[in-house]
């Protein structure tokens, strides 16, 4: 295995022996590839010393970046087994995880600091806050410390260096990240900047620490399993005061992808709050009118809620635009006129596979085709991959599952219903500027400008399709109080009830969410600041039978039309308890039949009281005595509206 990774490595110009090198860690002698360790900033190779020390890799690679470099990474994964190439594409590849490494895992994801209200909310005595997991950071150095000691032994140390955000950006933050996975160096390299180039902007700039280790180190000979990695001894820690992330055990998704839910949110929102900004779990999308007036919009919903479809949405009003920036994640600043103006700190898309098609989403399936990694979603014996939703395969296909269980459409419809062939967190990893309809601005270094922010979830019943806030503070309230059904992107997030799930950023907060709260409510009191408005929309309310009253993707512009047009101050909206909401017949459902609008937009009163209650509660259990003032009293004006019902 070791041999073959020096194989692999040494086929390249760069990887000459004669240029090999050796660096003293320690009282070892390390070979080292790729960009020499000593043009490295002093911070920097400290950085990788000391870890090497610790990690005890058999030898260190520095990421250039370069084509050639990333060839040999996928040459490598595909000569360990751990990448397929897919014939039926171009340049695509599959993955296939350990069962038990699937998805990212939150009890086990913490946050450190020093005092723990700075990390989560001080919550009821007796309750275990849902907000996130907090340790003393000695202490969990400790654990760390003996969980890495040696962890490395038989594999290569990478060094990634990488941008979030467009290389020499203002904006732009700059990590460092170390491991002992190929498919994370792979996975990387499509989803953020890396290489030489972002060492060359370095300069004295601090940088985010990043190590990780899937956790299995190889004796001596010992023969490597397909997956490697170590879910009984898993965790994700960030240490948001010395800008720190250490993942161990875990290979696959947020958890090993460090720059993107640990840097570009725990970390980032960290450094937003301190430097007056704000690190989100939003897409940003750009929509043009058919009289050419452009806006650009961002949203936050939970993992798995159709984020990454409404960044690509395709409109189905004649004569509109829709390009995107970004579907996950937004950096959002104030520029000198006191507009909000947001980055895709991302380079690439990692998108929930399972229901993509050519309905669905079109433009992701016209992305994902060429030069992808699609990881645990189902292999088809013409060479290509399938999952549920995805268009039906020709008769003679077979299907295997991302279990590598083969023959799948033999099954009974039941039981493949029982056990579907991808899995439902099966995901495609595809660089972003394959996109066909990119925003001309997705990397303009100073952002592009929001109007109007959008927060939603899975809400099988009570809440209306839109409903817009009256201020700023009811907007923050509103993010504060969101709730969705459970999805597949947690792993131990089972059940299919709805949970709380603030500003889609559970999962996500590097600081603790009262000051979060503290924070949102702060930026009305910029000078000068003109700030977006805020709506909530539920593009997922069932009927009595259980399906879906509205058609939602395409059609979703709908919603947003109304919105962008409450935007321009047009009088087409009416109070309600919840907030305000379309006058009747303001929203265009042109050539659209059979959507019960009724039902859409009703609101009853015992299921909004029940709601107002169990939000309550939540604030009770999870920040009792903390949650600030206006705050409360926005939840006390929504109890009264709903009374007067
Ligand atoms: O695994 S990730 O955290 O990157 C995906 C998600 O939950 O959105
Ligand atoms: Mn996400």
């Amino acid at each position: 295995m070791l041999l073959q990774a020096t194989r692999s490595l040494l086929r390249l110009r760069v990887y000459q022996p004669a240029k090999l090198r050796m660096a003293t860690i320690g009282s070892r002698y390390l070979t080292t590839t790729g960009v020499s360790i000593k043009t490295l900033s002093p911070d920097i190779q400290s950085f990788v010393e000391v870890q090497a020390k610790l990690c005890k890799p058999d030898q260190i690679h520095v990421c250039d970046g370069s084509e050639e470099e990333s060839k040999a990474i996928l040459e490598h994964l595909m000569k360990d087994g751990r990448l397929e190439k897919l014939p039926k594409y171009n340049n695509c590849y599959y993955a296939q995880t350990a069962p038990a490494d699937t998805a990212r895992v939150e009890k086990q994801t913490f946050v450190c600091t020093s005092k723990k209200s700075d990390a989560v909310p001080d919550t009821k005595p007796g309750v275990v806050s849902t907000l996130g997991n907090w340790m003393d950071p000695p202490e969990m150095d400790k654990q760390l410390d003996e969980k890495f000691d040696g962890c490395m032994q038989g594999r290569t140390m990478y060094v990634i260096p990488y941008s979030m955000g467009p290389i020499g950006s203002p904006l732009s933050k700059i990590g460092i990240q170390l491991t002992d996975s190929e498919y994370v160096v792979a996975s990387m390299n499509v989803m953020t900047r890396i290489g030489k180039k972002v060492i060359d902007t370095l300069g004295k700039d601090e940088f985010v620490k990043c190590v990780h280790s899937v956790g299995y180190p190889l004796k001596s000979g010992e023969k490597d399993v397909p997956w490697p990695c170590n879910p009984g001894k898993l965790a994700v820690v960030q240490y948001p005061e010395r800008n720190e992330i250490r993942s161990f055990g875990s290979g696959y998704g947020g958890n090993s992808l460090l720059g993107k839910k640990c840097f570009a949110l725990r970390i980032a929102s960290t450094i937003a709050k301190r430097e007056g900004w704000l690190a989100e779990h939003m897409l940003i999308l750009a929509l043009t009118n058919p009289e050419g007036k452009k806006r650009y919009i961002a949203g936050a919903f939970p993992s798995a809620c159709g984020k990454t479809n409404l960044a690509m949405l395709t409109p189905t009003i004649p004569g509109w635009k829709a390009e995107c920036v970004g579907d996950d994640i937004a950096w959002m600043r104030f520029d000198d006129d006191g507009k909000l103006r947001a980055i895709n700190p991302e380079y690439g898309f990692f998108g929930v596979a399972p229901g993509t098609n050519k309905k669905s989403n079109p433009n992701a399936m016209k992305t994902v085709f060429h030069n992808t990694v699609f990881t645990n979603t189902a292999k088809t014996s013409d060479g290509g991959v399938w999952w549920e939703g995805m268009e039906a395969c020709a008769n003679d296909v077979k299907v295997t599952t991302w279990q590598g269980k083969e023959n799948w459409q033999d099954l009974s419809p039941e039981e493949r219903r029982d056990t579907p062939a991808a899995h439902p967190n099966s995901r495609f990893c595809a660089p972003i500027k394959q996109y066909p309809l990119l925003d001309e601005n997705w990397e303009s270094p100073d952002g592009v400008p929001i109007d109007a922010i959008f927060f939603g979830g899975r809400r099988p019943d009570t809440i209306p399709l839109i409903y817009e806030s009256s201020s700023w503070t009811h907007g923050v309230f509103v993010g504060a109080q969101m709730k969705s059904e459970a999805t597949a992107a947690a792993a131990d997030m089972k059940s299919k009830s709805v949970l709380h799930d603030p500003f889609a950023m559970r999962p996500f907060f590097g600081y603790s969410f009262v000051q979060y709260l503290e924070h949102w409510l702060s930026l009305q009191d910029r000078p000068g600041a003109k700030l977006p408005k805020i709506f909530h929309v539920n593009w997922f309310r069932k009927d009595s039978n259980g399906k879906f009253i509205w058609p939602g993707f395409g059609e979703n512009l709908r919603v947003i039309d109304w919105a962008l047009r409450r935007c321009d101050g047009e009088d087409i909206a009416d109070p309600s308890p919840l907030g305000l909401i379309p006058k009747p017949g303001t929203l265009n459902v042109d050539e659209l039949s059979g959507v019960d609008m009724e039902a859409l937009f009703k609101q009853n009163k015992t299921e909004l009281e029940e709601d107002v209650k169990d939000t309550q509660m939540y604030f009770d259990r999870e920040l009792p005595g903390q949650l600030p003032a206006p705050l409360q009293a926005e939840l006390d004006a929504l109890k009264d509206r709903i009374s007067k019902m």
